[in-house]
């Protein structure tokens, strides 16, 4: 793989280091992306499933879905590109790892620092009261989805379109962004805002900014850097030219 020299030189002198992770850094994993030939969203609408009117028209198949999911999830590991950004962030002075996915692979994998923009299929959350729930539910044979104490609905707690993303999580990477000076954008289409615009904002505070994609995306042209290639590769490969 080709690395420029500039890279590699912003590779061993970076202090703080962002990286923003989309789909495709689970693939290797087994997970599905969303977008793309073997994409989730081929065979499933995203209309249909991830949204909130979606869940109120048809609780039961949306939960159905994600209890699919999150058994899928369950029984994979994280690969090589997850392991290299925990090396990441053991050797930077300052690293953040904000992530898209709500698969949990990252926490798995070992990173303290993550930053969930879209949530945590791993985490459910009453729509009534708030509660938050982890362990297994019973799904409610007449309503067909789980119910909380209180009588409200419970939902995945994941951000679906038209909804807010969590206010910690945007400040957060905000505030990373703001002096970082290498970032890198890992396996996502760069479909999907706000996370969509992060690499601009890296890159307009001065940071280089580097893709990793197995192909090139809507965003390749604003980036600094190109490195086309699976991240379970990739990664590592950058892990060995930090030193
Ligand atoms: C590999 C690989 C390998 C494969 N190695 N690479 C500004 C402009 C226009 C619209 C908007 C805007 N601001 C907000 C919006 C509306 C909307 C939006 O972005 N719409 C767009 C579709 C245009 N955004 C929202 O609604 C967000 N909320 C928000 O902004 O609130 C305020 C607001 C609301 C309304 C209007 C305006 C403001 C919320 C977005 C929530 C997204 N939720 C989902 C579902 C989560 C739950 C679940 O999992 O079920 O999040 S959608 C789905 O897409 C999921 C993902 O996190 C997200 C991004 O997908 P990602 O990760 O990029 O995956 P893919 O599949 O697209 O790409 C995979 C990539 O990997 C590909 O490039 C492959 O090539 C690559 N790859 N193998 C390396 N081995
Ligand atoms: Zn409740």
């Amino acid at each position: 793989m080709q690395i420029s020299q500039t890279l590699q030189k912003r590779l061993r002198s970076a202090q703080n280091v962002v990286a923003l992770t989309g789909a495709g850094i689970s693939a290797e994993s087994g997970v599905p992306t969303f977008r793309g030939e073997n994409g989730i969203w081929k065979k499933m609408r995203p209309e249909e499933l991830a949204n909130f009117d979606a869940f109120m028209r048809n609780p039961k198949l949306v939960w159905e879905w994600y209890e699919y999911r999150r058994q899928l999830i369950h029984n994979v590991q994280p690969n090589a590109g997850h392991y290299a950004l925990v090396e990441m962030e053991r050797r930077y002075a300052s690293f953040t790892l904000v992530t898209q996915n709500v698969d949990n692979l990252h926490q798995r994998a070992g990173n303290k620092h993550v930053v969930e923009m879209h949530g945590n299929i791993m985490r459910n959350k009453c729509m009534l009261c708030e509660r938050y729930y982890t362990a297994v539910l019973d799904l409610n044979p007449e309503k067909g989805v789980p119910l909380c104490e209180c009588g409200g609905y419970i939902r995945p707690d994941v951000v679906w379109f038209g909804e807010l993303i969590p206010e910690q999580s945007l400040i957060d990477t905000n505030e990373s962004l703001e002096n970082c000076d290498l970032m890198f954008s890992i396996g996502t289409s760069g479909i999907v805002y706000p996370a969509a615009s992060f690499p601009g904002i890296g890159k307009r505070n001065g940071a280089y900014v580097v893709e990793v994609n197995i192909e090139r995306t809507i965003l390749s042209s604003e980036m600094d850097e190109v490195l086309l290639g699976p991240s379970g590769k990739i990664l590592p490969e950058l892990l060995e030219l930090m030193s």
